[in-house]
């Protein structure tokens, strides 16, 4: 396929991820042991052979830059790349007002590559697409200027979201960024709403122009969701795309509509604990579609034990490299890079970013742990919520988050 270039959102400052969020941006945020959130989207890409693409970043940077080079830096050889473009102020002294104007103040990059479409696509979302199919449903129609990805939401959930009207004909019909109010409910659906996955595949020449009318409106959010989707559908040229229709190879009919916005903290927790289910709902082993990210040169994951009445175990659980589970138990729970876990510990439904070391005898639950920390030997975490809420950032649904770099346990009496 040729003529496409695709442009990722990376910007978003992800403040209801704090503290998660407090020195990396969103897109930066471990996931699944393995990976960051990021990762997600760039494998989309680079699965459907689609690369050639800007990576858009603004807050907090460094982590993701740092990642970005890392791993998925690509250019030179051939006239694909993948290229991490800094906010540089190109159209004046102030960073991006917003999603549209992080593409206009871009927009010299999309007007020298000259393609045909551009996809806009979010950088925070844990999911598989073949975006191929995307821009194959939009080239279908010789007359779209935009077509939006789309997946149904339960009504409860549709305010976070861009809510969608669609006719038979696959046409957008109405749209409302975030609504207030009740919801158009999917008729072959009640109880859910079709929802925007802040995915767009663009006709070039639109997209060129409505970013630059919309910089000039005064009165504009300069966002997608607020200011271009909902002028742009009364057109009668945007088409919604229906992500079930999506399908992943080497995966079976309907898997692939697996999609989570990973904006909170209990819904990151909920998507890493997706993984440790048997059959997941997401499937991170499948040859057909690998899952590329920053491996650092660490050495297998471990498990020991001295003496024969003490466990060095890990059950359902995910046990990234570097790692040690020595005489401790690990239930069910993800382990990112060089987790140490020592003697009598255990550690159950939770989450470790990585570089983190669980003393002996500590009890640890329902907590995402962030990189480099330290926890005191006996400390228990997750199992007083009154505690937990006097001493750490806690989840309305109980997840305690310790943040980077702290130390736990060792100051108190
Ligand atoms: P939100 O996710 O609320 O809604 P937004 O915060 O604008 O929209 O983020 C969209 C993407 O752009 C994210 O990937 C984010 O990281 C990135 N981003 C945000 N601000 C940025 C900036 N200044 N510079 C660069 N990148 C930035 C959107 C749509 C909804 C849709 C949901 C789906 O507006 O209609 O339903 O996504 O989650
Ligand atoms: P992440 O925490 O997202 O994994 P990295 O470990 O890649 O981020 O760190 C990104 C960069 O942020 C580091 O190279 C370092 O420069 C900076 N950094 C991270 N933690 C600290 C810290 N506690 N103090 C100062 N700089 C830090």
């Amino acid at each position: 396929m040729s003529g496409i270039l695709s442009m990722i959102l990376a910007g978003g400052e992800g403040t209801r991820l704090a503290p998660l969020t407090s020195v990396r941006a969103k897109p930066a945020v471990p996931f699944g042991g393995n990976y960051r959130i990021i990762d997600f989207v760039l494998n989309n890409f680079v699965n459907s052979d689609l690369l050639q693409i800007f990576v858009l970043t603004q807050f907090k940077s460094h982590s993701l830059n740092k990642h970005m080079s890392r791993r998925w830096q690509i250019s030179g050889l051939t006239n694909r790349f993948i290229d991490t473009i800094p906010a540089q102020m190109q159209m004046g002294k102030h960073w991006y007002q917003g999603t549209a104007d992080a593409i206009y103040q871009n927009i010299l990059l999309v007007e020298r590559m000259d393609p045909e479409v551009v996809c806009v696509f979010g950088g925070d979302h844990i999911y598989k697409m073949d975006v191929r199919q995307m821009v194959n449903f939009h080239r279908s129609y010789a007359n779209a200027k935009l077509t939006v990805a789309a997946i149904p939401v339960p009504v409860e959930q549709a305010h976070q979201f861009g809510i969608i009207e669609v006719d038979a004909n696959n046409r957008m019909t109405g749209f409302v960024e975030k609504p207030k109010g009740p919801v158009q409910e999917i008729p072959k659906m009640p109880g859910y709403a079709l929802a925007s996955m802040g995915n767009y595949t663009f006709d070039a020449q639109t997209l060129v122009e409505v970013v630059k009318e919309d910089a000039a409106d005064n009165e504009s959010k300069h966002d997608f969701g607020h200011s271009i989707i909902p002028k742009l559908y009364k057109g009668g040229n945007v088409y919604v795309y229906d992500f079930s229709r999506n399908k992943i190879r080497g995966e079976p009919e309907g898997t692939s509509s697996y999609w989570k916005d990973v904006g909170t903290i209990d819904s990151l927790y909920n998507a890493n604990m997706d993984l440790l289910e048997v059959v997941p709902p997401i499937d991170l082993y499948n040859r057909h579609w690998p899952m590329r990210s920053y491996h650092p040169a660490v050495p297998p994951a471990k498990f020991v034990h001295d003496k024969a009445d003490r466990m060095g175990l890990a059950i359902s659980s995910i046990v990234s490299a570097g790692s040690i589970v020595s005489g401790s138990l690990v239930q069910h729970s993800i382990l990112g890079y060089n987790s140490h876990i020592h003697s009598h510990a255990q550690v159950k439904d939770s989450v470790l970013f990585g570089n983190v070391d669980v003393g002996r005898n500590c009890r640890i639950r329902n907590a995402i742990i962030d990189k480099n920390v330290t926890i005191a030997p006996g400390t228990v975490i997750g199992e007083d919520p009154e505690h937990d809420r006097e001493h750490f950032h806690v989840s309305p649904n109980g997840i305690v988050v310790i943040p980077q770099d702290a130390r736990v346990g060792f100051n108190e009496g």
